[in-house]
C-alpha cells in the first residue's frame, strides 16, 4: 500500500526541512557525485561493507524520479482517517483475510506459537502492505534506496546511524546493497515501493538484514517468495524489536466520562498520552468505560489488568481508545498512527470483530475499495479519461472529484464519501 508509505515520510520530510528542496529532479552528474559521496562512508554502515564491493554494485543503481514525485505528493495531499480505514478494512479485504488463514493455517498457527503474535494481526499486515499479494510497487529496490539516499543526504558531520532520519535512508541503501552482494535478494525480485520496500510484508533492506527468518527451511530468507518466511520475518520484527505482549490486545474502544472529555477536545489532530500509562484497572477505577458486543456500556475489565494509556484520533468526539504496548509496537513496524489502527481494526474485523461503536465527527463517512472503483467509472463515463477504477482515491481521481464539485457550483472538495458519492452520482 503505497500511501501508507508516504505517512512515514512526511515525517521525513518535516525534520529535513533545510534540506535541498524536491522541486527538480536530480541530474546524473548530482547521482554519481552523491555515490562517490556515500562511498566515502561505507565504514559508517552498521554492519561492514567494502567502498569497492559498494561501488561496484551501486554501478547498476539508477536515479529514479518517481521516488521524488512520491515524496512530493505525500507532502501535499491530506487525508482522512474515516477514507483510509474504510478501505484498508473494507469487508473484501477482511473476506481475503479470513481466507488466507483458512488456507494456511498450519503456518500461521506455527509462527504464531513460535512468536506470539496474533496470526490476526500477521495476515493484516499482509493485508494492509500488499492486498495479500506476492508482492507491491514496480520500482527497483537499489534504485528506489539510492535516490531516496540521494534526494535527502545524510548531513556529513553525523558519523551516527538513524540519527537523524535522512541517515537511515543511507543505511538503507548500504544495505540493499549488502542483500545483493551477498546473493540474498534475486536482482530480478528486488523490486518494491518506492520507500525501498518489497516483498510480501514490505520490508526495507535494513530491516530485513536484522529480523529476516528462514521459517520454510530452505536455508534463504525470502520475503518475496515464501510467505512463511514472510510471515514469520513479521512476526519476528514485532516481538524482537517491538516486544509484542503475547495476549494483550492492541486496542480497548472506550467511553470518556464526561467530566474527563475536556482534556482531550480538539481540532481534528491526534491526542496520544503515552506518559499517561497505567493498569486498565486504574481507568475503570477513574471511571472510564468499554462497549460490550452490542454496544453496550460495560467496565473496563481484561486478563492480565495490561498498562494503557489514551489514544484518540481525531480528538473529541470520535472515537477513543486506551492502547497497549503492543500499539507501539506496531508503531516500530511502521511510524505512522493511522497504519497502526489500520492493521489493528483490520485484525479485529478477521477475527470476527466490527467496526469502532463511536462515529468519526463526519457526515460523509468513507468508501470500500468497490465504491470508489464505481464511483471511479463513473467520473469516466463523465469524460474523466485518465482516471483509472483502481480503489484508489490519487491525484488523478482527486483532480476529477474537485472538476465535478466545481462543475456544480459547490464549495471546492477533493475526496468523496457515502453521502457527495451519492450526490455527486445524482442527477443535478
Ligand atoms: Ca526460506
Amino acid at each position: 500500500m503505497q500511501h501508507i508509505r508516504l505517512l512515514l515520510l512526511v515525517g521525513l520530510l518535516a525534520l529535513q526541512a533545510d534540506a535541498q528542496t524536491l522541486d527538480q529532479p536530480l541530474g546524473a552528474e548530482q547521482f554519481q557525485a552523491c555515490v562517490q559521496d556515500l562511498s566515502q562512508v561505507t565504514d559508517s554502515a552498521l554492519r561492514p561493507l567494502k567502498r569497492d564491493d559498494f561501488l561496484r554494485i551501486a554501478a547498476d543503481a539508477h536515479y529514479d524520479d518517481r521516488v521524488r514525485q512520491s515524496m512530493q505528493v505525500a507532502a501535499g495531499e491530506p487525508t482522512y482517517w474515516w477514507d483510509e480505514l474504510a478501505a484498508t478494512t473494507d469487508a473484501q479485504r477482511v473476506a481475503d483475510g479470513q481466507r488466507v488463514i483458512a488456507q494456511n493455517a498450519d503456518v500461521l498457527n506455527r509462527i504464531e506459537a513460535r512468536f506470539g503474535v496474533p496470526k490476526e494481526i500477521v495476515v493484516a499486515i499482509y493485508g494492509i502492505e500488499t492486498n495479500y499479494g506476492p508482492a507491491g510497487g514496480r520500482i527497483p529496490v537499489l534504485d528506489a534506496a539510492m535516490s531516496l539516499a540521494c534526494l535527502r543526504p545524510c548531513p556529513p558531520d553525523t558519523g551516527q546511524p538513524g540519527k537523524p532520519a535522512t541517515c537511515r535512508s543511507r543505511e538503507r541503501a548500504f544495505a540493499a546493497v549488502r542483500l545483493l552482494r551477498d546473493n540474498k535478494v534475486r536482482r530480478d525480485d528486488f523490486v518494491g515501493s518506492w520507500a525501498a520496500a518489497f516483498g510480501r510484508t514490505q520490508f526495507v533492506p535494513d530491516t530485513l538484514e536484522q529480523v529476516g527468518v528462514d521459517f520454510d527451511g530452505d536455508g534463504v530468507v525470502d520475503v518475496v517468495g515464501s510467505d512463511a518466511d514472510a510471515w514469520a520475518s513479521t512476526a519476528n520484527h514485532l516481538k524482537t524489536r517491538g516486544g509484542w505482549i503475547a495476549g494483550a490486545p492492541v486496542w480497548i474502544e472506550v467511553s470518556i466520562p464526561p467530566d474527563q472529555q475536556a482534556a482531550f477536545a480538539g481540532k481534528g489532530d491526534s491526542i496520544r498520552q503515552q506518559d499517561q500509562i497505567k493498569p486498565l484497572s486504574a481507568w475503570a477505577a477513574q471511571g472510564w468505560r468499554g462497549f460490550g458486543p452490542n454496544g453496550e456500556s460495560v467496565p473496563l475489565q481484561r486478563a492480565g489488568d495490561p498498562e494503557v494509556y489514551p489514544f484518540l484520533p481525531v480528538g473529541l468526539p470520535g472515537p477513543a481508545f486506551l492502547v497497549t504496548r503492543n500499539f507501539n509496537t506496531i508503531l516500530r513496524y511502521n511510524g505512522a498512527e493511522r497504519y497502526v489502527m489500520e492493521v489493528s481494526l483490520l485484525a479485529h474485523k478477521i477475527a470476527g470483530g466490527r467496526d469502532f461503536w463511536t462515529p468519526w465527527p463526519t457526515d460523509d463517512p468513507g468508501l470500500s475499495r468497490a465504491q470508489v472503483k464505481q464511483f471511479q467509472q463513473w467520473l469516466v463515463d463523465q469524460g474523466h479519461a485518465d482516471v483509472v477504477p483502481d480503489g484508489v482515491q490519487g491525484r488523478k481521481t482527486r483532480d476529477a472529484i474537485a472538476a465535478e464539485f466545481e462543475k456544480r457550483g459547490l464549495p471546492p472538495q477533493r475526496r468523496v464519501g457515502q453521502r457527495t458519492m451519492a450526490m455527486l452520482m445524482s442527477p443535478p
